[in-house]
């Protein structure tokens, strides 16, 4: 039980208790050269706030982030929750027709742009059918929106929170599935709390003293935990940065700023064994998004005698429920529920399967999503009273360890963000030379799973390898770039059942063999 007070603001609770609790000096965003201590951050965020009253945003309505990770972002998603606002962070990978769905569906009134992706806004910006004004950060805006910069530079820098519950809408992240347009994830005011209180500090140890740094994102569930809420949660310090995470540029950061958390995904830590860097005064290491292969635990031990924590979360869940713990880690298994959280694995009939046996993941805990917008059977077949079904596949050992064994769907993780094999489908249907096509998920040689494509040509004569490129770059002009088939394999037909469903096992079958 959170115990917290009836009338509850988050953006009070992780921006101006750090204040209240004299943190005002304290350092808490690092972003390349620039830093922001408490006092700084809580005066942007004040500012954005008032910003957003100027502009007659009201309590309830949603304010669109699509933003690179910068001080820009607490300020953005803090500022839309003090004065009742609801921000939503937006997948900066994804593509304007993408952006075109999320905007009309969630009836954004404002959208926040990085300047630097305002190229993914002009395409679609005349399909806007609810948001009035966009603001540009870090740039120059066109004529007819908004730079942060000028709107904020004289509003106040003082605000009262506004009197929302902890129950209120707070914040919405978009989560997709194998079939049926993504949905709009509805957290309420004290889910980021319930997070923090239990993996954060429970799993974690996190401590005002620790640096937290995300290679993941902030616009990912598992990134708005890492580098938003749970430094601030604590009064720590996150460390922020907006390029693309490669190797150079993550040891470059660590080099810089001395994390004492450091949070990635399994492609990431694949990457970063294969290349020169050293992890300094990092104390612990977290992975999320896919299981992460046994091998790069060791190998990482090795290297840095560092620990890796495995875990799994969800966008519905909002962080990680299921985590190996520090000084008790099971390669290859996400090891065991997260104190605060509780797990079952069951049948078709709902019942509690035995140790070993395959069933399916149910969770629960308070940080769960309350709803799915607009989307009442999605939402009746996910939350399930108090328990969440995460459509994965788990099974137990008899020491309680979780091992994941697959997806109640065809849906794919890829790099730790999910792909509908559906999706890619439909983009590669559209390519004239295609008649038929059927995607699934391959191991790459790390053993991460990457989309492959099954392909019945119309003219069956072209050249595979050539046809395989254009293919590709066809998916890679229509889609998000992580979505695109690794590899195309020709086949004369699909394999079908008699009803003339795709056999995906029998595809499964030719590349697991
Ligand atoms: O993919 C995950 O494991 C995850 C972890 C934390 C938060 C959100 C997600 C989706």
């Amino acid at each position: 039980n959170l115990n917290l007070p009836e009338q509850f603001n988050a953006a009070d609770y992780f921006i101006d208790r750090n204040v209240r609790e004299g943190r005002a000096n304290k350092t808490a965003v690092l972003c390349e050269e620039r830093a922001f201590t408490y006092g700084q951050l809580q005066e942007n965020v004040n500012r954005f706030g008032n910003a957003l009253k100027s502009l007659d945003v009201r309590m309830e309505e949603r304010v669109a982030l699509l933003l690179l990770d910068t001080e820009i972002y607490p300020q953005a998603f803090f500022g839309a929750i003090k004065i009742g606002a609801v921000p939503i962070c937006l997948n900066t990978m994804n593509r304007p027709k993408d952006f075109e769905y999320y905007l009309n569906d969630s009836r954004a009134r404002v959208l926040v742009v990085d300047a630097s992706l305002l190229e993914l806004i002009e395409p679609i910006r005349n399909n806007l059918l609810f948001v009035r004004q966009i603001i540009v950060a870090n740039g120059e805006a066109p004529a007819g929106d908004l730079s942060l910069d000028e709107l904020t530079a004289d509003q106040s820098t003082h605000l009262e929170a506004a009197s929302t519950c902890s129950d209120d809408a707070c914040f919405w992240l978009y989560s997709s599935g194998s079939t049926g347009a993504p949905k709009g994830t509805v957290h309420l005011q004290h889910d980021m709390v319930y997070a923090t209180e239990t993996y954060g500090k429970q799993v974690l140890g996190i401590k005002e003293d620790d640096y937290c740094f995300s290679a993941a994102k902030l616009f990912f569930a598992y990134g708005l935990g890492n580098g938003l809420y749970f430094p601030f949660g604590v009064g720590a310090t996150a460390i922020y940065l907006p390029k693309r995470p490669t190797p150079d540029q993550v040891y470059g950061t660590i080099h810089r700023h001395r994390p004492t958390l450091f949070f990635g995904v399994p492609t990431l830590y694949g990457q970063m064994l294969e290349a020169e860097g050293s992890m300094d005064n990092v104390r612990l290491c977290v992975s999320a998004g896919e299981a992460l292969p046994g091998d790069y635990i060791n190998r990482w031990k090795d290297r840095f005698d560092l620990d890796i924590l495995d875990g799994i979360g969800s966008t519905e869940m909002a962080h990680i429920f299921i985590s190996n713990l520090p000084g008790d880690i099971h390669a290859g298994s996400s090891g065991k529920v997260v104190p605060g959280y509780e797990a079952r694995i069951v049948s078709e009939e709902m019942t509690d399967v035995a140790p070993g046996e395959i069933g399916t993941l149910l969770v629960k805990g308070d940080s769960a999503a309350a709803f799915y917008w607009n989307k009442h059977q999605k939402t009746r077949q996910t939350m399930m009273g108090h328990w969440v079904n995460t459509g994965d596949k788990y099974y137990q050992d008899e020491q309680g360890y979780f091992y994941c064994a697959g997806r109640s769907d065809d849906m794919l993780k890829v790099g730790g963000i999910w792909v509908s094999p559906n999706e890619v489908e439909s983009c590669l249907i559209k390519h004239p030379a295609v008649l038929e096509c059927a995607v699934i998920g391959a191991p790459d040689e790390n053993n991460l799973i990457k989309p492959m494509a099954f392909v019945v040509l119309k003219k069956p004569d072209q050249s595979a390898t050539h046809m395989e490129a254009e293919l590709q770059d066809f998916v890679k002009s229509s889609l998000a770039l992580y979505k695109y088939p690794r590899w195309v394999r020709f086949l004369d037909e699909l394999p079908k059942t008699a009803t003339g469903k795709i056999k995906r096992f029998e595809l499964r079958n030719m590349v697991y063999s």
